[in-house]
């Protein structure tokens, strides 16, 4: 089967990087050996830096305007499209993205409540460079997001954002999510077992329609 790049999108704890790594050996059974996964943001030496920036802030307490966390966060993005996404499709590699666009449009979009006309644009800029052929969006509430993250050592500058924030970040996802027939939302609240699971299912599914 030609090479896809599949995202994998939800809120702080949903299981993404977990799921990420299940998928890869659920993919080897299919005989699809050439996997690359990416985290975002970061990715490639200037994105890995900008991650950092984006989610400690500098050296001092210097305050970060939202537009630079968005213009951040996009050249981040770029970074990792041009520099590792396309030329490993184009070695034929599987991409699985753990957070891609749809976290910008619902983290800085309506997280931050930003105006949407430079979100807009530069998320049309990048989707026109590449969209995912399929994403799965793992829901969780802020609640049980906050209660999986809370033994970390210390929680980054967006995570610290009260459970309002993340209410609305969860409300876009799942607004997007209903909107479009390549996003697949999972009910991560269910255990890693059952969500792996569901996702094989549709991949499975998903296999079969492509070979039709
Ligand atoms: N951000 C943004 O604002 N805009 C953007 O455009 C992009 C990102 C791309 C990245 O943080 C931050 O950047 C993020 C959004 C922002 N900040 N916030 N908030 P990160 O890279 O440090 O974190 P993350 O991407 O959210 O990943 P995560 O916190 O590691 O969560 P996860 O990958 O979804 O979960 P996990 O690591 O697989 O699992 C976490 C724990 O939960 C672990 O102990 C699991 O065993 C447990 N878990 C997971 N699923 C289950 C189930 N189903 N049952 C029980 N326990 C579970």
């Amino acid at each position: 089967m030609d090479n896809k790049f599949i995202t994998i999108e939800g809120l702080d704890g949903a299981g993404k990087t977990t799921v990420a790594h299940r998928m890869i050996s659920y993919l080897n059974q299919y005989g699809i050996t050439k996997i690359l996964t990416t985290h975002e943001p970061g990715g490639t030496p200037i994105s890995d830096l900008l991650r950092i920036l984006i989610k400690y802030g500098g050296p001092t307490d210097e305050p970060i305007n939202n537009t630079s966390e968005l213009l951040m966060i996009y050249t981040a993005r770029l970074q990792l499209i041009e520099n590792v996404i396309k030329p490993a499709l184009s070695k034929g590699y599987w991409v699985i993205g753990d957070r891609y666009d749809l976290s910008s449009q619902a983290y800085q979009g309506a997280g931050r409540e930003m105006d949407t006309l430079l979100l807009h644009t530069l998320s049309d800029k990048i989707t026109n460079i590449l969209s995912p052929d399929l994403t799965f969006y793992l829901d969780i509430s802020p609640e049980l997001s906050l209660s999986r993250i809370n033994n970390r050592r210390t929680l980054d500058r967006i995570e610290k954002e009260p459970l309002i924030f993340f209410d609305r970040v969860r409300s876009c996802y799942k607004k997007l999510a209903s909107e479009k027939k390549n996003i697949i939302t999972i009910d991560a609240t269910q255990s890693l077992e059952e969500v792996s699971i569901t996702i094989y299912r549709y991949l499975n599914w998903w296999f079969l329609c492509q070979q039709e």
